[in-house]
C-alpha cells in the first residue's frame, strides 16, 4: 500500500461546491465554473485546502448532474474544459486540491453507452447495464411484472420496462439514472479509463457517488414487501441485496491497483456509503486493503427520521453524541472518518442540528463547526455551512426543483396524504434546503447571478451572506477561519485521540482530544439554557479550571464550567 502514514488529506479540511448554486458569471441563473474561478479568494481566505465540486460533466440535469452522458466533458451550462482548466490553475495556485463526484453507479439514461444497451439485445453493450425479463407469469410493463420488488430511492419501482426489448432495466435512483453492471469487466474498465483522464487532467482525488451500491447480489432477490415507506404501497427496501454486495471490496481493490496507486501525490478518495455498518467501514478505510482513504457514512445524519427520511423526529444529543464517538473510536487503530453535518443532500446544518433563531443562528452555527471540526477525521464544509445559512420557508410545491422532493410530493399525495401535512414535511427535510444560491451580499438574489435563479435565494440573504461577515470579526465566517488555521497549526486536532465525557448529558456535549501531553476539552452547550456540566466524576476539574482558552464563540467564557445558551469553549492545557 502506497499511501504514507500521515497523508496530507488527515490536515486538510474539504469545502464542497454545488456547482448550480455556487457562483453564476454569465447571468443565466445556474452557478458555473467561471463563477467558481471568480470566488477561489474567498476559499483562500477561508484556509480550505480542498474542493470537492458536485457534478460538472453534460447531463439532462434529471438529478442536478447526477445522472452523467459524457464523463470527459463539461456541461455547456457549467462552461467549457478550458474554464475548469483555468478554475482547477486558479484552485492549485492557491494551494487548493480539486476532488471530483465520480458517479459511476449508474449513468444518464442519455449517455452513448445506455443508448447502445438498449438499442438491441444484441448489442455488445447490453450487459453493461442490468436488463431482465418481465416476473415470470406477469404480463409485460404490468404492475407487479417488474424483476424485483425493489423500490427506486426516487418513489415507484426501480425497474423501467422497454417495450422495443420486452425487457426492464434497473434504476435504483431516478428511470433516467440507469445502474451499471460492474459485473461486466469492460464497464469496469471504462470507469478506470475515465478516472485515468482525469487524473492525467490534474485532478487530485474523487468523491465516489453511492459507491457501496455497485455490487449487487446475483439472483437480485426480492426484498420484503411494504418495507419501502407508506409512500411505496407494496414496494420493497431492496438495500440488502446491493449495499456492500458481495465483490464491492474486490472492484475497489482493482481500481485503486489498477488506476490510483503508485502516484507522486496519494490522490483522496472518499466513498458515500448510506447505510454503511461500522465494521464495513473499517475495511473499506484500512489503508492495508487499498480500498478508500474515508467514507461518508449516515449514522448521525439518520438519527432523527423515522421509518422515511420525511418523517422526522426529535434528535436526541446522547444518541447523536454516542454515535460520532462509536465512530471515533472504531476506526481509531485503522480507517479514517470524514466529518460532515451537511452537503447537498441534506438539510441546512444550522437549522436541523443547532437553532436558526435569530438569537441563536450565529452562536449554534460556530458550536456546530467546533464540535465537528474538533473530532478526529476530515471535515467537510459544505459552501454556506461558514455563513451559518439555513434552511428555507417553502410556501408551496412551486418552489421546489429537488425530484426526490418533488417524487415524495407525487407519490405520499396519490398515496391519500394530506398535502400540507406532505408539505411540511419537505419544508424540513428537502434537499432544496442546501441547494439554494450561495449568499455573497445582501443584494438581489444574495449577489449570485444578475438573473433568475434556478432555485429562489433563501429571503434571509439579506441578513446572511458573506460581504456581511468578511471584516466582522465575530462573524461565523471568521469563526470558520479560525477553526480551518486551528488544524493547521495544532496536531492534537489532527491525530489526538477522542474520549467522550458525560454520555448521558442531554444539554451539553464534552470530550477530551488528547496528543503527546497535549490536551483540548471541548465543552459546548446543545441548549438554549444556562448549564453548568459536572465534570468530576471524568476530570480533575481543578486542573481545567481558568486554563487557556484556544476558541470559543461567545466573549468572556467563565472560567469554570458554567455555560451559556449555545455556548462552545475549547481549552488546552500543554506539558511543561
Ligand atoms: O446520494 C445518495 C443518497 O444517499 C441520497 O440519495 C440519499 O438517499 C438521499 O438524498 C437522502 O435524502 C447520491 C448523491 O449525493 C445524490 O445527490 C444523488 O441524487 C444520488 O446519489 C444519485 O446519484
Amino acid at each position: 500500500m502506497d499511501v504514507p502514514a500521515d497523508p496530507w488529506w488527515k490536515h486538510a479540511v474539504v469545502y464542497q461546491i454545488y456547482p448550480r448554486s455556487f457562483a453564476d458569471s454569465d447571468g443565466d441563473g445556474i452557478g458555473d465554473l467561471n463563477g467558481i474561478t471568480g470566488k477561489v479568494d474567498h476559499l483562500a481566505a477561508l484556509g480550505v485546502d480542498v474542493v470537492w465540486l458536485s457534478p460538472i460533466h453534460p447531463s439532462p440535469q434529471d438529478d442536478n448532474g447526477y445522472d452523467i452522458s459524457d464523463y470527459c466533458a463539461v456541461d455547456p451550462v457549467f462552461g467549457t474544459l478550458a474554464d475548469f482548466d483555468r478554475m482547477l490553475a486558479a484552485l492549485h495556485d492557491r494551494g487548493i486540491r480539486l476532488v471530483l463526484d465520480l458517479v459511476v453507479n449508474h449513468t444518464s439514461d442519455e449517455h452513448p453507452w445506455f443508448e447502445a444497451s438498449r438499442s438491441s439485445v444484441d448489442d455488445p453493450r447490453r450487459d453493461w447495464y442490468w436488463w431482465r425479463p418481465p416476473r415470470p407469469g406477469m404480463s409485460p410493463g404490468a404492475p407487479g411484472a417488474e424483476p424485483t420488488n425493489w423500490a427506486s430511492f426516487f418513489g415507484g419501482p426501480a425497474w423501467a420496462f422497454d417495450a422495443a426489448s420486452g425487457e426492464y432495466y434497473l434504476h435504483l435512483f431516478s428511470r433516467k439514472q440507469p445502474d451499471l453492471n460492474w459485473e461486466n469487466p469492460q464497464v469496469r474498465a471504462a470507469v478506470h479509463d475515465l478516472v485515468r483522464w482525469w487524473i492525467d487532467r490534474g485532478v487530485d482525488g474523487f468523491r465516489m457517488d453511492v459507491i457501496n451500491m455497485i455490487s449487487k447480489v446475483p439472483g437480485l432477490p426480492d426484498g420484503l414487501p411494504g418495507t419501502a415507506g407508506p409512500a411505496q404501497g407494496l414496494l420493497a427496501d431492496g438495500s440488502p441485496h446491493f449495499i456492500c454486495g458481495p465483490r464491492l471490496h474486490e472492484f475497489l481493490q482493482e481500481m485503486h491497483r489498477e488506476v490510483l496507486a503508485g502516484r507522486p501525490e496519494p490522490l483522496l478518495t472518499v466513498g458515500e456509503t448510506p447505510s454503511l455498518t461500522l465494521a464495513e467501514g473499517r475495511l473499506l478505510t484500512d489503508p492495508a486493503r487499498a480500498e478508500l482513504d474515508m467514507v461518508f457514512q449516515f449514522e448521525h445524519v439518520d438519527l432523527d427520521r423515522g421509518s422515511t427520511k420525511w418523517d422526522r423526529r426529535p434528535l436526541d444529543l446522547r444518541a447523536l453524541k454516542a454515535s460520532l464517538a462509536r465512530w471515533q473510536e472504531g476506526l481509531a487503530d485503522v480507517g479514517w472518518n470524514s466529518l460532515y453535518w451537511g452537503n447537498h443532500d441534506q438539510p441546512r446544518a444550522v437549522s436541523r442540528f443547532g437553532d436558526d433563531r435569530p438569537a441563536f443562528r450565529a452562536r449554534s452555527a460556530k458550536l456546530l463547526g467546533a464540535v465537528l471540526h474538533l473530532h478526529r477525521g476530515t471535515p467537510f464544509v459544505y459552501q454556506g455551512e461558514e455563513l451559518g445559512m439555513a434552511d428555507v420557508p417553502f410556501t408551496d410545491i412551486g418552489d421546489f426543483r429537488d425530484i426526490e422532493s418533488l417524487h415524495h410530493y407525487r407519490d405520499a399525495v396519490a398515496a391519500g396524504a394530506d398535502p400540507a401535512q406532505v408539505l411540511a414535511a419537505l419544508r424540513v427535510s428537502s434537499r432544496d434546503n442546501a441547494r439554494t444560491p450561495m449568499q455573497w451580499t445582501a443584494g438581489e438574489h444574495g449577489g449570485f447571478t444578475t438573473g433568475t435563479p434556478w432555485l429562489a435565494a433563501n429571503p434571509d440573504h439579506v441578513d446572511v451572506n458573506a460581504a456581511a461577515q468578511r471584516d466582522d470579526p465575530d462573524s461565523v465566517w471568521a469563526f470558520y477561519r479560525r477553526l480551518v488555521a486551528l488544524r493547521h497549526h495544532e496536531p492534537v486536532v489532527v491525530h489526538g485521540d477522542f474520549t467522550l465525557l458525560l454520555p448521558q448529558d442531554e444539554r451539553v456535549h464534552a470530550f477530551v482530544r488528547r496528543l503527546d501531553g497535549v490536551e483540548l476539552l471541548v465543552l459546548a452547550n446543545w441548549s438554549a439554557d444556562d448549564v453548568r456540566p459536572d465534570l468530576a466524576a471524568e476530570l480533575d476539574e481543578g486542573q481545567w479550571r481558568g486554563a487557556p482558552v484556544l476558541l470559543a464563540n461567545l466573549p468572556d467564557p467563565a472560567p469554570g464550567f458554567e455555560l451559556r445558551p449555545w455556548e462552545v469553549v475549547v481549552r488546552v492545557r500543554r506539558p511543561g
